[in-house]
């Protein structure tokens, strides 16, 4: 099975809009036709339409950072899925580790999120985080193994080769520590299993899964040649434009 590689920035609450064109042109510029490699911007939905109108001509993907499960009604501040499939956003992202702990989303909303977001023809990106670090190995092995199985509830074998994972062990967000390749195609494999057993191994080896937390230059290559890593979700160093590029150019 080939999956093709993935490198999705998340560019979380840091971008304003009179920012996004420029970065957008500039990426767009070094990658121009080169598509094989996945290639997503995921912004704060104020950026959105505008990511969407500078990626137009090209084979960048744009992303939401969040969804809500409803399509319509009076859900105050929400964003429904609806909205974004017609703005012409891609993909989403969803239960990132940072909304499971600053806004307290369960694995009940990452699955009501992600088959709403399936229904809408968008791309779910699942983060699975590892916030509880427990005190012996083989719990903290249930934990990442229990979220997919929650996160996935009722998700059919044609929908879940179409989404996406993303590990994202918390330690590693955001401080500058990646976790090595070796731990990381540890927690991927361990996904993986998970994913064979409830939906086989045909299935489980087309699913895409990311690793994310402090990936760089310096550490993606050696991240993504790891067998079950098949992509990076990139914060801080997703930020430069010439950052991201190298990283999409070190996917290929
Ligand atoms: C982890 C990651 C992107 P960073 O949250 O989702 O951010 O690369 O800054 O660790």
């Amino acid at each position: 099975t080939t999956r093709k590689p993935l490198v999705v920035a998340n560019w979380k609450m840091n971008k304003l809009p009179s920012e996004t064109k420029e970065y957008i042109e500039k990426v767009q510029v070094t990658l121009a036709g080169q598509d094989d490699v996945e290639t997503v911007l995921a912004g704060q939905d104020v950026l959105l339409s505008k990511m969407v109108k500078a990626a137009r001509e090209s084979t960048i993907a744009i992303g939401a950072e969040n969804v809500y499960w409803q399509e319509r009604g009076a859900y105050t501040g929400e964003t429904s899925p609806a909205a974004l499939e017609d703005l012409g956003v891609a993909y989403v992202i969803i239960g990132h580790s940072e909304r499971r702990n600053y806004f307290r989303e369960t694995d009940e909303m990452v699955n009501l999120k992600a088959l709403a977001a399936i229904q809408h023809h968008l791309v779910p990106i699942i983060a699975i985080d590892e916030a509880i670090v427990t005190e012996s190995e083989g719990d903290h092995v249930h934990w990442v193994v229990n979220q997919v199985i929650e996160s996935l509830e009722g998700i059919s074998a044609p929908d879940v080769v179409k989404l996406v994972l993303a590990y994202e062990p918390t330690a590693a967000i955001g401080s500058g520590q990646a976790m090595t390749p070796e731990l990381a195609q540890f927690s991927l494999r361990r996904i993986r299993l998970t994913l064979a057993d409830m939906y086989g191994w045909e299935i489980a080896n087309q699913v895409r899964i990311m690793y994310g937390g402090s990936v760089k230059p310096t550490n993606a290559f050696e991240l993504m040649r790891q067998p079950d890593i098949d992509g990076v979700l990139v914060g801080d160093a997703a930020l430069d434009p010439s950052t991201f590029v190298e990283l999409v150019q070190l996917a290929r």
